[in-house]
């Protein structure tokens, strides 16, 4: 009997044919499935969204993290919201330069599920520099008195029901709070078509709050639509302005990422343009 997981999005609706159910359970807050799939190995997904999988998840972590990481000035201090794969922090901890990642998952047991079964999407957990909480997010950016960060990553699930608040103003704003004045914001910000008003909402907000925003494109297969969107925003320009001496070390090590890549990911297509244009 074939075993199918089923993703339905935006009114779109993606089937993968498993091998093998690894973790089925429900947190206080989600449910998790960790799954073997014949099309992309082994596959998270939170209330019936694919969330990441071996075969693909290092187009989209490395296109979160290294170019906010590279164009930052000599980072040191790095925030993680979410991200509870651990992929998005593995790439973080690649940089030598960063001293402290400080990453804040409110659910425990996504972390804890993915520990066991997606190791190879988290393989730094036990790296000395991360410090983990098992914390909302958004009252840390909104409440924390810590040193600010030098740049701050948004690894969130979809702006849907419970993960709408991490596309809100007010969120953007705490996080800009924990920012060091120029620190640089990434995020995930989702389908550029098939969410669409959320993209543009979305980077109207942040230009409200950040001198240069500048989203940026690359093809996630997983996901609904195939393409998906993350966005650039700080307070001074530069996001074309790669450190090519540290980013050497770094794309040495990527499979998706390097300078061409990080040029050419922020070329907008016309409805882009056209869609910022009308901001
Ligand atoms: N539609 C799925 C969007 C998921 C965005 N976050 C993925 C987390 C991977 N670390």
């Amino acid at each position: 009997m074939p075993l199918w997981y089923e993703e339905t999005f935006q009114g779109t609706r993606l089937s993968l044919e498993a091998t093998e159910t690894l973790y089925s359970g429900r947190s206080e807050f989600q449910k998790i499935e960790i799954f073997e799939t014949k099309a992309y190995g082994r596959a998270l997904a939170l209330d019936d969204v694919f969330m990441t999988s071996v075969k693909d998840e290092f187009m989209y972590h490395e296109m979160l993290t290294h170019p906010a990481l590279l164009t930052a000035k000599d980072p040191k201090r790095v925030l993680v919201i979410g991200g509870g794969d651990g992929g998005t922090v593995r790439e973080v901890l690649r940089h030598p330069g960063v001293e402290t990642c400080v990453m804040i998952e409110i659910d425990e047991g996504v972390v804890n599920a993915c520990k066991e079964h997606l190791p190879m999407i988290g393989s730094a957990w036990d790296d000395p520099r991360l410090d983990l909480r098992f914390a909302d997010g958004i009252d840390y950016v909104k409440n924390s008195d810590e040193e600010k960060y030098d740049v701050v990553l948004l690894d969130g699930t979809d702006p849907v029901g419970p993960g709408e608040i991490l596309f809100a103003q007010e969120f953007f704003a705490g996080c800009k709070r924990m920012l060091k004045e120029d620190g640089i914001l990434a995020m995930q910000s989702e389908t550029p078509i098939l969410m669409q008003q959320v993209f543009f909402e979305t980077q109207g907000k942040l230009r409200e709050l950040f001198g240069h925003v500048h989203p940026y494109f690359g093809p996630v297969p997983l996901y609904a639509s195939g393409i998906w969107s993350w966005t650039w925003a700080s307070d001074r320009d530069g996001h074309l302005d790669i450190d090519h001496g540290r980013a050497a070390t770094i794309i040495n090590g990527c499979r998706y990422y390097n300078d061409a890549i990080h040029q050419a990911a922020f070329a907008q297509p016309n409805y882009v343009r056209r869609g910022l244009a009308g901001l």
